[in-house]
């Protein structure tokens, strides 16, 4: 006669054991879903942006919620130029911000050329939750900003204004190459845009972005990261993804919707990511062998990937199972 434990093992080679269990009227688990919690975000300062946004997803909060606590610590980082407060300014000293945020359902909303407002992403949020609108724009986004109650104020730092009258020497302006200042030693790229991607506990997707453009541009000049499909793209049932560098190259092949797109045909997160580089590189070659372009992005299994044109581009990523990761992203250019 076969005792309890031999009937469930042999049963289970014809069965499922939760049909096993059922026969011999043990009590059925469901199986615990797999834990994806994951934020993943752009360059160095990510690890600070990913902490705060990782606190978030572990008291259970939404992803929508963590990427933007994630992203306005970049955003009131004073270190960082290209991003919020102590961004560099365009060409005629005034600084202008872009960000936008995308949900779990496909809500989005976008500023861009906002000035004297400390927090563009949080108006992005309102932006999609309390207009019909999906971006805002100037003027325009600024008088919305000061209705919600944002502070106007001046956010040019003595030293960004420092580094604009520094540039105002020579005005060299040429838009294909970044010319933000040379932070790290021996980098030639510096950009600073925050692109943040995360899960929270339930499996949802959220991401946002946020930026103060490319530095000493053109006055009105928009780059890739206010622009949904460009600098940043959700799908819940895909992935997400976003991008960093020069705007111009992501936004003429719509590079974030375009990742998010490769995924849903099944390519992995880095596939998609360096998929879609190869193709900036396949119609611009000459024009952005001296730029960067790096993409995120990440799967709803929750896996990770990136990909960029030059090789310094690096990324911050936070799972349950490991924190304060800095990746550098493999890139075309070794
Ligand atoms: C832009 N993509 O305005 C931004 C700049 C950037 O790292 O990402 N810098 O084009």
């Amino acid at each position: 006669m076969l005792n309890r434990r031999a009937f469930i093992t042999k049963s289970a080679i014809g069965v499922s054991s939760v049909a096993a269990a059922q026969l011999i009227h043990l009590p059925v688990f469901a199986a615990t879903p797999p834990d994806n919690t994951l934020v993943i975000s752009t360059w160095d300062f990510g690890i600070a942006a990913n902490q705060a946004a990782w606190k978030v997803l572990q008291q259970g909060g939404r992803a929508l919620d963590a990427v933007e606590t994630g992203v306005k610590v970049a955003e009131e980082d004073l270190d960082n130029h290209t991003v919020g407060r102590a961004g560099y300014p365009d060409r005629e000293g005034r600084v202008t911000l872009d960000a936008c945020i995308m949900d779990e359902y496909g809500n989005c909303g976008s500023v861009a050329a906002l000035e004297n407002i400390a927090h563009p992403i949080a108006v992005a949020r309102l932006v999609m939750e309390k207009t019909p609108h999906v971006m805002l724009v100037g003027q325009g986004a600024m008088q919305f900003a000061v209705q919600q109650g944002f502070k106007n104020e001046k956010l040019l730092t003595p030293e960004a204004e420092a580094a604009w009258k520094e540039w105002l020497k020579d005005k060299t302006y040429k838009p294909p190459v970044n010319i933000e200042n040379k932070k790290k030693p021996g980098s030639r790229y510096n950009h600073d845009t925050i692109g943040m991607l995360a899960i929270d506990s339930k499996g949802n997707i959220s991401g946002a972005c946020s930026t103060s453009g490319l530095a000493f541009k053109m006055r009105g000049r928009v780059g890739d990261s206010p622009i949904i499909g460009a600098g940043l793209f959700v799908d819940n049932e895909v992935g997400a993804a976003t991008a960093t560098g020069v705007g111009e190259e992501v936004i003429r092949v719509a590079g974030s919707a375009l990742i998010v797109e490769l995924m849903r045909q099944g390519y992995p997160p880095k596939a998609a990511c360096k998929e879609v580089v190869e193709r900036i590189i396949k119609k611009r070659k000459d024009a952005v062998k001296d730029s960067q372009v790096g993409f995120l992005a990440i799967n709803k299994k929750g896996e990770y990937g990136a990909y960029a044109i030059q090789n310094d581009f690096t990324f911050a990523v936070s799972t349950s199972r490991k924190q304060d990761i800095l990746v550098t992203a493999t890139s075309y250019y070794k």
